[in-house]
């Protein structure tokens, strides 16, 4: 049996949850509550030393890094049914796995420089964050989360965010000149691999990084939530009142953050 440690709406833990939607495999759910900082618990550590979700406990192996996962899943699971047999598309879709470590960490930037910011500092003082920070195994991912929690979109991180992501979405909506689908005709691997992070964009209300620029994006994001597998990955795991949080908090400073990507990216 699968065990996956997860979070509600974690975009790595979405991401893992949506494969094993596509593919149809059953698992034990086990749910960390990240606010509570139960990724911190000694015998979690022990599984991910970095105190982040996702990690699956398939038998007497553990796997983490949600790109891993998805691909062992898949490989072991799934007869490598969703990873592209010719050469050229492996290698592509290897690549896009790659890239996903870039930007889950644009994704966590602006999450935590809008929405989630507001949301932990009604509730932390600074010192309380100072004693979340320190609690990060890595200390550059602590001194990360307390610069974006302190300084919001004045933090350092954002505009790597906003170069990243520009280059993702301008490379989504490329791949999408031919097919409805990174794996062409049938979604594969890469369209698995990135969904929860562009969704995640949305519902932060920053579909303006793509609605002009790149218009393939949003009817792929549209065909996502139309397929089975979304409902059951994503949506049905977002608490009461998190959805509204999450679009109110970001929408309030697209128009900040558009400004500084136009600058950014011309
Ligand atoms: N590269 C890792 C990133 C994992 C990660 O950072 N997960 C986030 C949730 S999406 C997390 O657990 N954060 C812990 C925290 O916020 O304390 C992966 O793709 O699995």
């Amino acid at each position: 049996m699968l065990t996956l440690y997860h979070a509600p709406t974690s975009v790595c833990s979405q991401k893992v949850r949506i494969g094993l939607a596509v593919i149809g495999l059953e698992y034990d759910s086990r749910v960390l509550n990240l606010q509570k900082g139960e990724q911190f618990d000694p015998a979690y550590l022990q599984l991910n030393r970095d105190a982040v979700v996702p990690t699956l406990v398939d038998g007497d192996l553990v796997v983490t890094e949600s790109s891993l996962i998805l691909e062992y899943l898949d490989r072991e699971h799934n007869g490598a049914a969703l990873m592209p047999a010719d050469r050229a598309d492996k290698t592509n879709a290897q690549s896009w796995l790659l890239r996903c470590l870039a930007i889950h960490a644009a994704i966590n930037t602006l999450s935590f420089a809008t929405a989630m910011r507001e949301s932990i500092l009604a509730s932390q003082t600074p010192a309380q964050i100072d004693v979340l920070a320190a609690k990060f195994p890595d200390p550059v991912m602590g001194a990360k989360r307390k610069d974006l929690l302190l300084n919001g979109l004045g933090s350092i991180y954002v505009g790597q965010a906003l170069v990243h992501l520009h280059r993702t979405l301008a490379d989504l909506h490329a791949a999408l000149a031919q097919a409805p689908w990174l794996g062409g005709q049938a979604l594969d691997l890469r369209d698995i691999a990135l969904v929860a992070y562009i969704d995640r964009l949305e519902r932060l209300g920053m579909a303006g990084l793509w609605t002009t620029r790149f218009p393939r994006v949003g009817p792929w994001l549209a065909a996502w939530r139309e397929t089975p597998a979304y409902p059951t990955a994503i949506a049905a795991h977002v608490p009461a009142g998190s959805a509204e949080m999450m679009r109110a908090g970001g929408s309030k400073h697209w128009p900040q953050l558009r400004h500084r990507w136009e600058a950014l990216t011309g």
